[in-house]
């Protein structure tokens, strides 16, 4: 039997892109702090001058999954954040909004096997809103450290998906290292056309 899991201590070389929409800043910013500080509390430089992490800025939540698809696809980073907040009461299409980044930020994940964090939140009210990013809670610490569970454990699943056996043979040598891995699926089944 072997087990796989993520951890928060090899966090040194990670590389991490956040993807954030500007609408409801109030809550999307407040997202963001809780996200830095848990990152730089294990280890992640954080600041303007960081060559871990890049920040990419959008319009709404609607326009994350397009930004974090493509990074994605880049395979420069090991895992996306993705940080908005859709609140029900603010307008008639929530339902829609929230559908389409949900759905997207799900696609870009799968399609590319690179681990793109859904820190999207959807609120019935500012005020529901406001208490899980800060008053109460910040969410933006459990998605930054889900995208470190998931960004070591990606590091271990890739070599498997390159050809390794349980001898130790990953397969890895003969291949750059890169995050993901959804390219070794090719010629065969490709992510993208399995279910999206
Ligand atoms: N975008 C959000 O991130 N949250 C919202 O609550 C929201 N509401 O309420 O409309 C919202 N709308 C903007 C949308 O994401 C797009 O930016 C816009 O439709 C342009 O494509």
């Amino acid at each position: 039997m072997a087990v796989y899991e993520g951890n928060f201590v090899q966090t040194g070389d990670l590389r991490l892109a956040i993807v954030i929409s500007r609408f409801n800043d109030l809550i999307a910013g407040k997202l963001l702090e809780g996200c830095q500080d848990a990152l730089k509390r294990h280890g992640i430089d954080v600041s303007s001058e960081s060559q871990q992490v890049d920040y990419y800025w959008v319009p709404g939540s609607f326009e994350v999954p397009v930004v974090a698809h493509q990074l994605a696809q880049s395979r420069r980073y090991d895992a996306i954040i993705c940080l908005g907040a859709v609140i029900r009461g603010q307008t008639p299409h929530f339902d829609y909004v929230a559908a389409e980044v949900t759905k997207g930020i799900a696609a870009a994940s799968f399609r590319t096997g690179v681990p793109v964090i859904f820190g999207i939140l959807t609120a019935d009210t500012l005020q529901q809103a406001l208490e899980r990013a800060g008053i109460k809670n910040n969410k933006g610490w459990e998605y930054a450290m889900s995208a470190l569970e998931m960004a070591t454990l990606m590091r271990q699943v890739a070599p498997l998906l390159q050809g390794s056996d349980r001898a130790g043979n990953n397969g890895a040598a003969s291949r750059p290292s890169l995050p993901g891995g959804a390219e070794a699926l090719q010629p065969g089944v490709t992510l993208e056309s399995a279910a999206y």
